[in-house]
């Protein structure tokens, strides 16, 4: 029977690239976001190749997130494979100069919002005995560098519940790791930059940065191991990165 992965952020960059690599083998899709109208498309567009069904909720909305995914069909129930993906940095200020409502906003979608989508199914993986759950961080949850201050705490915060959870689902036969990228091109400088998509490609320039697909491809990778292996933690940057301050711009 093919496997069911729950992917968040499925409507952008990391989230629909997986989903899209996943539907192309056969796992059966439920994909999760905001933007309405982006679901149905890749719904639309993933349907030639699996099942695929949509959730939209904003992953801040703990009633919304218990009551959309205790609300799936029959055929989606059985979920193998959550990928915590949906997240953001909002902001790029020094922490005296940072807007409380974007650490709010980091705060409650990268950390609380995962909690409440892992929350909301790790009962079925458990009474399943089975599951595989990935957490996106990124190389900001192994460093810190200026002006990521709440986000890098974010992704820090990602990182030791991904081990936490390791912990607490062991004795439950579920694999827990995460995925931690470097600079990967999409809409995620837009967002943090709130909208100004030259600053947002700016960051691009000079160097080749990873692509979606290429965390994507490493993702099929980690759940298509035999089920005894469980890839724990795994850091990927782009040749010319070697942290967030050092990158080869003439690459
Ligand atoms: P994108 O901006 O392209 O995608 C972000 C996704 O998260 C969108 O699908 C968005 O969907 C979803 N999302 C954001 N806020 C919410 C919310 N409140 N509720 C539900 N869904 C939400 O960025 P990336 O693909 O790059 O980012 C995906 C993950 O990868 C994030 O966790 C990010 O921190 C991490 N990451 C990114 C890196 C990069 O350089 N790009 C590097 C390392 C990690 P919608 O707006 O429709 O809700
Ligand atoms: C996104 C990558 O380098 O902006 O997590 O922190 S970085």
């Amino acid at each position: 029977m093919n496997k069911t992965a729950l992917i968040t952020g499925a409507t952008s960059g990391i989230g629909k690239a997986t989903a899209q690599i996943l539907a192309q083998n056969n796992y059966n899709i439920i994909l999760c976001g905001r933007r309405e109208n982006r679901l149905n498309e890749l719904e639309k567009e993933l349907s030639v190749y699996t099942n695929v069904c949509s959730l939209q909720f904003d992953v801040r909305d703990k009633k919304a997130v218990f009551e959309k995914i205790n609300s799936l069909p029959e055929a989606f129930s059985k979920i193998d494979i959550l990928i915590n993906n949906a997240g953001n940095a909002h902001g790029f200020e020094p922490i005296q100069d940072g807007d409380p409502d974007d650490w709010d906003a980091m705060i409650d979608i990268n950390l609380k919002g995962l909690l409440y989508v892992s929350k909301a199914i790790i009962p079925t993986m458990i009474a399943q005995k089975s599951g595989h759950i990935i957490n996106i961080g990124s190389t900001a949850a192994k460093e810190v560098y200026a002006n990521g201050n709440v986000y890098c705490a974010t992704k820090h915060a990602v990182d030791a519940i991904n081990q936490s959870m390791r912990i607490d689902l062991n004795p439950h036969g579920i694999r827990v790791g995460a995925i931690h990228p470097g600079m990967v091109e999409t809409e995620f400088s837009q967002v943090r930059f709130k909208g100004d998509n030259e600053r947002a490609a700016n960051i691009y320039k000079g160097f080749t940065p990873l692509k979606a697909e290429d965390v994507a491809d490493i993702i099929h990778f980690v759940v298509s191991r035999p089920y005894h292996v469980n890839i724990a933690d795994l850091v990927v940057m782009c040749t010319a990165q070697a942290n967030f301050s050092t990158v080869n711009k003439s690459s």
